[in-house]
């Protein structure tokens, strides 16, 4: 094809609201619906990709919202790169940066929908686009946030015996860290030793209390702990890193977004793995950027979900394919916590592990009719 093919004709992105099969609970709130970003792009030649952000309870989890992801897209990113070639990623990304600071999560959808249209064009997966596959399936985690420790360990129960989940990760930090406690000890003797927990604070606790109530998590089984403190709260994440040594392991989510965050905590020895997000990063590029600093420095990763439906979960699925193999499995079950999705056929899961997906493109073929059904504009649904 000749340069002009590439061209960059149009962009599109809307909300779309897709309700979850249950509240899903987080130390910050509940949520009753997923909102994330579906973009859209033309190239001359014909192609088309999509793209998506999702954010968690508006701007609870951070800064960015489905509104303020759509008013940069449409505002300033969409006529950055509009007319461009849409092959030069690093380039429209230097542009993105140039003329919005920030709004990682409208970028990654814009930078997503540029390589599902360029490896489109190319019929090859976006994975060859992105390093080359390495890493075939990832065993798959399943968050239990019903708030109720029966009902998630029904849940659970359910999960391990149709195959799809024994690695489970308990939100927590809405109650008393006393009470959370006791709710991780209750779900850990009901599943006796079949699965391996995890925990996710989401920032809610100060130095004091992890202190106080890690060592607790720990005795209780859990193996890996997630942003006990608050982002900014690196000297605690440090202390936790140091103080659970070799009797479970400490995980940045909050505190781990650009490359230079990863290169403060690695070089601080502030956790043992990384979380990995393509949305918080700013892209499947950067995500790999950031993933080199934890190969770098020893430490492990994670792959991390928004709660994306299939596409967002695909591209993610990816990028992640062609990481190194110190990995603690990952977490793209977000098409399974919403009622429906926009994709045709969603990623496989069996023996416990996602089966990473090929091409062309994402490897998944968005519906619509779908799309059309869910989104915002057309559902006159107001933000929530
Ligand atoms: C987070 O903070 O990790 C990931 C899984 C889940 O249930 O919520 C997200 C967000
Ligand atoms: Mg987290």
């Amino acid at each position: 094809q000749n340069d002009s093919a590439w061209r960059i004709e149009r962009i599109q992105a809307r909300i779309v609201d897709i309700p979850t099969i249950r509240p899903h609970k987080f130390s910050f709130g509940a949520i009753n619906r997923q909102s994330p970003v579906i973009v859209q792009l033309w190239l001359a030649n014909g192609a088309c990709g999509f793209g998506e952000a999702a954010t968690i309870g508006g701007p609870s989890w951070n800064e960015e919202s489905p509104e303020t992801i759509l008013h940069a897209i449409q505002e300033y990113l969409a006529p950055a790169a509009t007319g461009g070639d849409a092959r030069k990623f690093c380039e429209h990304f230097a542009r993105f940066e140039a003329v919005c600071k920030g709004n990682m999560f409208a970028k990654s959808a814009v930078e997503m929908a540029l390589v599902d249209a360029v490896a489109r064009s190319l019929d090859v997966p976006a994975w060859q686009l992105l390093g080359g596959k390495r890493i075939q399936s990832l065993p798959l985690a399943w968050t239990l946030a019903s708030g109720d420790s029966r009902l998630d360990l029904e849940e659970a129960e359910k999960m391990l015996q149709s195959r799809r989940h024994r690695l489970f990760k308990l939100k927590i930090g809405a109650r008393s860290p006393a009470d959370d406690v006791e709710h991780v000890e209750r779900i850990a003797r009901g599943l006796d030793g079949r699965a391996t927990m995890t925990v996710d604070v989401n920032q809610a606790w100060d130095g004091n209390t992890a202190r106080r109530f890690l060592p607790r998590l720990v005795d209780a089984g859990v193996t890996l702990i997630e942003q006990p403190v608050a982002k900014w709260n690196v000297q605690a994440l440090r202390e936790a890193t140091q103080a659970l040594g070799d009797t479970a392991l400490v995980m940045a989510d909050e505190s781990l977004c650009s490359p230079q965050d990863a290169f403060q905590l690695a070089s601080q020895r502030a956790c043992h793995v990384f979380s990995l997000k393509v949305a918080k990063h700013g892209g499947l590029l950067r995500t790999r950027e950031v993933a080199a600093i934890a190969d770098a420095a020893d430490i492990g990763w994670y792959g991390g979900t928004m709660l994306e439906t299939s596409l967002g979960s695909a591209a993610s699925a990816h990028v992640f394919a062609t990481l190194s193999d110190r990995h603690h499995g990952c977490e793209l079950f977000g098409p399974q916590l919403l009622v429906d999705d926009i994709v045709g056929q969603p990623m496989e899961v069996r023996d416990f592990e996602l089966q990473l997906p090929d091409g062309p493109g994402f490897g998944v073929e968005v519906d619509a009719k779908r799309l059309d059904r869910y989104d915002r504009a057309r559902q006159g649904l107001a933000p929530k």
